[in-house]
């Protein structure tokens, strides 16, 4: 059997794995990327697109963005209809001048590849890491189709059920909430671009619009918690997107439908994301569901904090990884807090007899205009909503800098 050995393993190759690739090549480590997809699979997997202001800014300063600046949109306001009126949420200009970048999560995926590889990085790609065991002195073991990976520390980036998390002791498991809907997912292509986000509060249920690509636009749809696709024929999606986002006019209609989905909806932060020389960032540790577009940011937000943390372990800071678990456990709760108060703000209450439905929907109009007036509550949603200031995480390593850490190679 082949054993390798490499100073960090970062298990999966999404937006959390490739940017904490990235950081550690930078700062001199030895890095080895294991993704169960291959490359053209995991560059064609659509999800997010919606990304928050100081992410692009921390992307870009990295040089990381150059392509998803050029390409994507900016956007600074979102719609909320409710009860026949729509509210505009200014949120650029509440927030005091933060935007979301609109870009395709794959197309993100894809330039982050192309710049690693380019760097002189490899992905072991259709590689899936199979388990995660501790040897003698307890550092990490990688099973791989490869034979065997040793590692000074081993990161789950690998999405919700990764094998990083089940390889901690008593599992990393936290509290979750099932929420009593689920979305159905939907890109399709439209007749004209999403001019912005709009979400609708409805009678019969949410529905949302997100932009994506001139052509293309992500739509969600509230229905009943486990309803199956079957029963939605593109017809129906498309009628019942129509009615409650009030489409067609200046607003894009629904066309043919890509790809469809049913998204169970749940919020999951995990208790750790640390045990030992094991590490999770991203999804593996946190999902939230997309109601603010929060978790392709987060999971960045996460492998940037650990990028400066995890060189400064090696460097022999003992606290730097248990510092790097408390900030972003904290952060998963604040983000999991707004993601469920708009969920709370968008949705009506499950099982409302129909004779109440207008009362909630009146309480939740004057909550939207609460959002969108100027003022502390405006601006603290907007803050938010934008991902407004900056985030902790090494920046562009000086040259001085890099040659001093150049010689950090070997496992320790
Ligand atoms: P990912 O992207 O799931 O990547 C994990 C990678 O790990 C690989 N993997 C393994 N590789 C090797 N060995 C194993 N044993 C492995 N097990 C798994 C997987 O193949 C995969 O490539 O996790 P990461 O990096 O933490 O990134 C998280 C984001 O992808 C996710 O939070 C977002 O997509 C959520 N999300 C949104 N987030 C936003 O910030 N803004 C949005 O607008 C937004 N829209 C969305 C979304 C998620 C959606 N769905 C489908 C849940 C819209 C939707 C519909």
């Amino acid at each position: 059997m082949t054993i390798r050995s490499t100073t960090v393993a970062v298990v999966g190759a999404g937006p959390a794995g490739l940017v904490l690739a990235h950081l550690l090549r930078r700062a001199g480590l030895d890095v080895t990327v294991h993704e169960r997809l291959t490359r053209s699979a995991l560059e064609g997997a659509a999800r997010a697109g919606v990304l928050e202001h100081r992410v692009v800014e921390y992307l870009r300063r990295l040089g990381l963005a150059d392509r998803l600046t050029a390409e994507g949109e900016r956007h600074g306001r979102c719609e909320i209809s409710c009860l026949g009126e729509e509210v505009t949420v200014d949120y650029g200009a509440l927030s005091g001048g933060a935007r979301h970048w609109v870009y395709p999560q794959q197309l993100l995926v894809r330039d982050l590849v192309d710049r690693y590889l380019a760097d002189g990085g490899t992905i072991a790609f259709g590689s899936p890491v199979e388990a995660v065991v501790p040897d003698a002195a307890g550092r990490p073991v990688l099973r791989t189709p490869d034979g065997e990976l040793r590692a000074a520390y081993a990161v789950g980036c690998d999405g919700a059920h990764g094998v990083v998390a089940a390889a901690f002791p008593d599992g990393a498991e936290g509290p979750g909430r099932r929420y009593p809907y689920d979305w159905l997912t939907v890109l399709a292509r439209i007749d004209r671009p999403v001019a912005a986000v709009r979400y609708a509060v409805h009678a019969d249920g949410f529905a949302g619009m997100m932009p994506r690509t001139a052509d293309v636009g992500r739509f969600y749809l509230e229905v009943p918690a486990g309803e199956r696709l079957e029963g939605w024929d593109a017809d129906r999606i498309r009628a019942a997107l129509v009615h409650r986002l009030g489409l067609g006019g200046a607003a894009p209609v629904p066309g043919e439908l890509l790809e469809t989905g049913v998204l169970r909806m749940r919020g999951r932060v995990a208790r750790r994301m640390r045990h030992g020389r094991l590490l999770l960032a991203g999804d593996a540790a946190h999902t939230v569901t997309p109601s603010g577009a929060k978790g392709l940011n987060s999971a960045v937000a996460d492998a940037a904090d650990l990028a400066g943390a995890l060189p400064a372990a090696l460097d022999g800071d003992d606290g730097a990884l248990d510092g790097y678990q408390r900030r972003r456990l904290e952060a998963a709760w604040r983000t999991q807090e707004f993601s469920d108060r708009l969920l709370d703000l968008l949705h009506l209450p499950a099982g409302l007899p129909p004779e109440q439905r207008e009362f909630a929907l009146r309480l939740r109009l004057e909550r939207i205009r609460r959002i969108a007036a100027p003022g502390p509550e405006g601006a603290a949603f907007a803050r938010d909503y934008a991902g407004a200031g900056e985030l902790a995480g090494p920046g562009v390593w000086p040259p001085a800098q890099r040659s001093a850490v150049a010689s950090r190679t070997t496992a320790r």
